[in-house]
């Protein structure tokens, strides 16, 4: 399974309202993320910068390139789009990282 690693970025201040809307994450927003064939998805914070590290392992074959089209995915980052670095489609501003070390 392939893993990935990005960083986004949270506005300042608002590292709580973050917390509290995964805390109540939509279920179907988690179903669609499911069905594209993630797992293993976390998010860490850097309090002190607002930088968010990802981390999500995808199936072979998932449909994760396929989720910018889906309506709950647009409605979830037009909900998240006041907390979040976006990009004019409320898509938050995602830095791919390269992963330079790994031990299984
Ligand atoms: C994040 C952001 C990401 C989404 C997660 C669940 O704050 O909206 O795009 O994958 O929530």
């Amino acid at each position: 399974m392939e893993e990935i690693a990005f960083t986004m970025q949270l506005k300042s201040g608002v590292a709580a309202e973050y917390q509290r809307r995964h805390d109540e994450i939509w279920p179907e927003l988690t179903e669609l993320l499911a069905v594209a064939g993630i797992r293993d998805y976390s998010i860490y914070l850097d309090r002190a910068s607002g930088t968010l590290f990802a981390v999500q392992k995808r199936l072979p074959g998932h449909t994760a390139d396929e989720l910018p089209a889906q309506a709950i995915m647009q409605r979830w980052w037009a909900h998240m789009a006041d907390l979040m670095e976006t990009n004019p489609d409320n898509s938050p501003v995602v830095k791919q990282l390269e992963r330079v070390f790994h031990q299984e």
